[in-house]
């Protein structure tokens, strides 16, 4: 079972999506954009459906900040597979 964390602080958390990018590019998604929520930061840690992937090559978080204004960075990351 895969879990990926993110730590991420900003000041809209809604503007955000997150993607978790597989060494072979598939990406999964580990949260979408919601206009509906405006609280700070993201720091979670969430279970991926994702079979047959292991540890073996470079894993990459992918941020994308869908709005102007408020803004934010990645503290850290983590896998556990
Ligand atoms: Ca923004």
């Amino acid at each position: 079972m895969l879990q990926a964390g993110v730590d991420i602080t900003h000041t809209c958390r809604g503007d955000l999506v997150v993607d978790l990018v597989a060494p072979d590019g598939s990406a999964y998604r580990l949260k979408s954009a919601s206009s509906s929520d405006s609280a700070d930061g993201v720091d979670t840690t969430c279970t991926v459906n994702a079979p047959g992937e292991t540890a073996d090559g470079t894993w990459k978080p992918r941020v994308q900040d869908t709005a102007a204004q408020d803004t934010g960075r990645t503290n850290g990351w983590r896998l556990t597979f």
